[in-house]
């Protein structure tokens, strides 16, 4: 329905799906399957190529390390070379009911062993890279609710055996309040007879993702804290590019490229290497390709650490200190969401660097849906935390993010104002900035004269998305004045948008289309005269006018003459 908020559930979109202008073949299919990556390949020890130790790091803590030995294959075991499992057909009833559980097969999880070998899924040129023979120790910190038993530890063997040992301090569990036996005094007995010092904390009661991390940063001896989620696989050579990249500038915090682990078959699927974060007006977090500028900036060489926008949020290296002095994580965000546009923001507008280390892949499963529970409601918790992002970190632009929603208007930020002391405190740059500098193609616009709905003078009816996809007609319906579909932005590249649709008409008589906004013109640019108030489609002259009786579901596009029904009011400035 118009103007209600449909919250997005936690299903962090895969990175190989709909149109998320991703090609198919760069899933990595090259590779031989049959233990190409058998045996070890010592190349450490001598040096470093490129770059150098940079003086700020404390370089008396670097240590000297050596490559992990690679998994071999285990050959007739389910899974292997991350390949995917067949479950029999005499077994897919207890599949479907196992998948419940945590949302993705368990039972092929479950077949598959904690060591499963994988192939080496890295770009050619990043397996001669040079690291500096000293880099600094890591410690892990996986933090969990309810995990499997087996995703969540094949997540630390896979740490365990594809790090190079002494950079690896220790491996932290946060159980955050779990309700399965097996999670208990199971875990820690496991944990204590592993070869790397792991432990568990445990929060006292539900605390969130965001609080279950702070707890387990609390207790990390290493120089650099990695946090993965709880379902992840680490491939060869994950961490040392996480942590030169770190070396050379402690303010960069890095991610590894994220794989797909299939929810479904848990076969390992290579993501692509030109895909960076970003987020829409509701602010969700989400995947785009890499625009060229970027490419260019790298001397297209795509092993080069790529500059993202925003980052999915789970997977990531941060030098410990410089977690701290940019302020860790916002400790009044519950459960799940937000933080990872937040610290997204924080780092770039307070100084720092955020990139995808192409070299590094590590896998994690997708899911469609979130298998927890939100305490409290999952609209209710994810507006809040969203809405702690835009209060923040939005300065004006979080008009956009309130304009789409009733729900968001109404979802209260609770109290900010140490988070804004801490913008002041550190001297963070403005959103502005950001779009500018840092995220040109952003769909929040930078410069626009207007976010609000835009009435027919004659029938007083607004135009509206109408829930509507791609490449179909935008809609016309009676004005509710609540925002969300009915909102759009007029830019100063004369779009008139809505979040990553813009208003667009191939012919001169119409249809008018919402089209994924190319930025270029063309197609999608409309002048509205503020005097004469008609909307003139630039390519074919025409203006936009109101629906007829016989289709009363969208506006035409028809000479200009004039006339009432041509006339369009953008007065009612977003307010919130
Ligand atoms: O109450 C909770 N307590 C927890 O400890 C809820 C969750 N968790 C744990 C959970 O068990 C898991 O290990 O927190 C971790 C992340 O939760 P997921 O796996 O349900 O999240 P996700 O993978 O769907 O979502 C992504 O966005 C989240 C926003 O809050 C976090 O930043 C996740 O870490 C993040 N995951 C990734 O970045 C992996 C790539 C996915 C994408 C895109
Ligand atoms: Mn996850």
């Amino acid at each position: 329905r118009a103007g209600e908020y449909d919250v997005e559930l936690p299903n962090a979109e895969r990175l190989v799906d709909d149109n998320q202008l991703v090609d198919d073949n760069e899933i990595n299919t090259e590779k031989s399957l049959d233990g190409d990556s058998a045996g070890v390949q010592p190349i450490m020890g001598q040096g470093f190529a490129s770059g150098g130790i940079s003086m700020t790091y404390r370089s008396i803590l670097l240590k000297k390390w050596f490559q992990a030995p690679t998994v071999r294959e285990a050959k007739g075991k389910p899974g292997e070379m991350g390949k995917p499992v067949k479950i029999p057909a005499d077994m897919k009833d207890l599949m479907k009911e196992k998948f419940k559980e945590n949302q993705f097969n368990l039972l092929a999880s479950d077949m598959i062993s904690l060591n499963r070998s994988l192939t080496d899924v890295r770009h050619d040129n990043c397996r001669h890279k040079h690291y500096p023979s000293k880099l600094p120790t890591t410690s892990i910190v996986i933090v969990f609710h309810n995990e499997a038993w087996t995703t969540l530890l094949r997540t630390v063997w896979s740490v365990i055996n594809r790090s190079p040992r002494s950079l690896l301090k220790e491996i932290i569990l946060v159980d955050d309040a779990s309700e399965r036996d097996f999670l208990g005094k199971q875990l820690e007995d496991y944990v204590a007879k592993l070869p790397v010092r792991t432990f568990v904390l445990r929060t006292e009661k539900r605390s969130g993702l965001i609080r279950a991390r702070l707890l387990g940063a609390e207790h990390v001896t290493g120089e650099v804290i990695t946090f993965l989620d709880a379902h992840c696989e680490c491939t060869e050579g994950w961490l040392e590019p996480l942590l030169a990249r770190i070396v050379q500038n402690r303010r960069t915090v890095v991610c590894p490229i994220i794989d797909v682990i299939s929810d479904e078959t848990f076969e390992y699927i290579t993501a692509s290497d030109s895909t960076w974060g970003g987020f829409n007006w509701k602010l969700n977090f989400r995947w785009y390709r890499v625009p060229q500028r970027e490419m260019a900036r790298r001397n297209n060489d795509r092993t080069a650490p790529l500059r993202t926008p925003t980052m999915a949020g789970g997977l990531f290296s941060i030098d410990k200190d410089y977690f701290y002095e940019i302020g860790s994580y916002d400790e009044g965000m519950d459960i799940w969401g937000g933080e990872n546009l937040e610290m997204s923001f924080r780092i770039w507008q307070c100084g720092g660097i955020l990139e995808i280390i192409p070299c590094s892949h590590v896998g994690h499963v997708f899911r469609d849906k979130s298998p927890y529970t939100f305490p409290g409601g999952v609209a209710k918790i994810v507006l809040h935390n969203a809405a702690r992002v835009a209060e923040v970190w939005l300065d004006e632009w979080r008009d956009f993010y309130y304009a789409m929603s009733t729900g968001a208007r109404k979802a209260s930020a609770g109290d900010v104002s140490d988070r804004k002391n801490l913008r002041d405190r550190l001297k963070c740059k403005s959103f502005r900035w950001y779009l500018e500098n840092v995220y040109p193609e952003s769909l929040m616009p930078l410069d626009y004269y207007y976010l609000g709905e835009i009435r027919n003078a004659e029938t007083e009816t607004c135009l509206d998305t109408m829930g509507r996809k791609y490449n179909e007609k935008v809609g016309i319906s009676y004005c509710h004045g609540l925002g969300g579909n009915q909102v759009f932005a007029y830019t100063k590249r004369q779009q008139i948008m809505s979040d990553d649709l813009c208003l667009d008409a191939s012919s001169s008589n119409g249809p008018v289309n919402m089209v994924r906004c190319h930025n270029m013109g063309g197609n999608q640019e409309w002048v509205y005269d503020a005097e004469e108030k008609w909307i003139r489609h630039t390519n074919t002259g025409q203006c936009l006018q109101r629906a007829t009786r016989d289709d009363a579901s969208t506006p035409l596009l028809r000479p200009c003459n004039y006339t009432k029904g041509q006339q369009w009011l953008m007065e009612s400035k977003f307010k919130w």
